[in-house]
């Protein structure tokens, strides 16, 4: 039995990067649900650790939404510094895989997959983290 020793990132940094210009997003903000963890931390999760290309909040927003949309991902979190998601999933239903490919084809690169193209230039100007 594994214990995972949760070193709390506590992301004192309030990173307001400038890019949120406008409260009018053109992208589908597909109905979202915000589940804060209310302690849900099962012993069975795996903590994992993926870098993910990003340079604002809309990016996080994004990282953070595709990784969650997959099956068995219990919290993601990415920090704008690191350009790091910080992952818990159950790694009887997902793996490290299948959240950086769910990640990659709404638009961001990770350590392990990169985004298409056409997908990556659908987002919006301020997320160029391409350059
Ligand atoms: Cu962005």
């Amino acid at each position: 039995m594994k214990k995972y020793v949760l070193s709390a990132m506590i992301a004192a940094t309030v990173l307001f990067a400038a890019c949120n210009s406008g409260s009018s997003k053109s992208g589908s903000g597909a109905a979202q649900t915000e589940t804060e963890t209310s302690a849900g931390t099962g012993h069975h999760d795996e903590h994992a650790l993926l870098g993910v290309q990003g340079l604002c909040e809309i990016c996080k927003e994004n990282i953070e939404t595709a990784a969650k949309s997959v099956d068995g991902v219990s919290t993601a979190e990415w920090d704008l510094d690191k350009k790091e998601l910080h992952l818990h999933f159950n790694p009887q239903q997902t793996n490290i895989d299948a959240i950086s490919k769910a990640i990659a084809r709404v638009g961001y690169d990770t350590d392990r997959d990169k985004a298409d193209q056409a997908t990556y230039d659908a987002l919006p100007a301020c997320c160029k983290y391409r350059g």
